[in-house]
């Protein structure tokens, strides 16, 4: 069987094999993260589901997951927050968390603050720099197993962490800050290869793009989640954003009415706008 996608959409739960689109009646996101075994859970429904002609309007596949978020994972993301925090004297911290045992792991989003694909993102009021962080999104059962992958846009402030590493929370969660998806890719882990390529767009011009893979990422996927599930319940699953790899230049800040699209291979593209 092609690699199922399960999209959350404005007529329900829709599945996606191959060119052909399925959908499950009856049934929540919740139901794919507390199966035992998703994949043969939703080789099961698609037994009796039915088949829809066209993808409806996609919406986040998100239900009553939280969305948590690793930072300093890649050497990029390291470099961009030394300089970025220098005038505040916070340099040594982001160098520290990146060698340390320990990983930086922060509250992101729940699903009210999270967009879909096509959905609208907002920058903070009190803000001046803003960019979006394209990246590799977990999806996680209960019990702290990965059972799937989408795309994931930890939308920032930096002027707001730059100011304070303390302000980390101010700099990171509001309402429309984070994007996710556009579904979910059930499926074994993703190859080290796999790119996350991210183009940012202005008045149809290409003002910023950049691309990374996987390969580039300081810490396992398994030891991030170690991490987050360390004496911590979910008992709906959760999302785990996994870190930047790509920053703009310094001298970039997102504007409204900009148009992000992060592609990561075989998850497909999450596109944006700035409202
Ligand atoms: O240190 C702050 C956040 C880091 C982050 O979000 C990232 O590296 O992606
Ligand atoms: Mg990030």
């Amino acid at each position: 069987m092609p690699t199922p996608i399960v999209y959350n959409s404005t007529e329900g739960l829709i599945v996606s094999v191959g060119l052909e689109c399925f959908r499950l009646d009856e049934v929540h996101l919740d139901a794919l993260f507390q199966a035992d075994n998703p994949a043969a859970w939703l080789e099961q429904k698609l037994q009796s589901a039915k088949r829809v002609d066209r993808l409806p309007t996609v919406l986040a596949p998100i239900d009553n997951q939280e969305v948590w978020a690793a930072g300093v994972t890649y050497m990029r993301s390291r470099d961009a927050r030394i300089e970025e925090s220098k005038d505040a004297g916070g340099g040594s911290f982001y160098d520290r968390v990146y060698v340390a045992p320990r990983p930086e792991i922060f509250f992101k989003a729940t699903a009210h603050r999270v967009v879909g694909t096509g959905g609208t993102l907002k920058l903070r009021s009190d803000s001046f720099w803003n960019v979006p962080e394209p990246e590799l999104a977990l999806a996680i059962n209960p019990h702290g197993r990965i059972f799937g992958y989408t795309v994931g846009n930890d939308l920032s402030s930096r002027d707001i962490e730059g100011e304070n590493p303390l302000y980390l929370p101010q700099a990171k969660v509001w309402s429309q800050c984070c994007g996710l998806g556009p579904g979910v890719v059930v499926r074994d882990p993703l190859p080290l290869e796999t790119t996350i390529e991210l183009s940012i767009l202005r008045g149809g011009e290409t003002a910023f793009q950049g691309v990374t893979s996987l390969s580039q990422m300081k810490r396992t996927l398994p030891e991030l989640v170690e991490w987050l599930y360390l004496d911590n319940a979910f008992p709906a699953g959760c999302y785990l954003l996994t870190g930047t790899g790509l920053v703009p230049p310094d001298t970039f800040t997102l504007n409204s009415g900009d148009e992000i699209r992060i592609r990561i291979d075989g998850l497909g593209t999450l596109v944006n706008h700035i409202a």
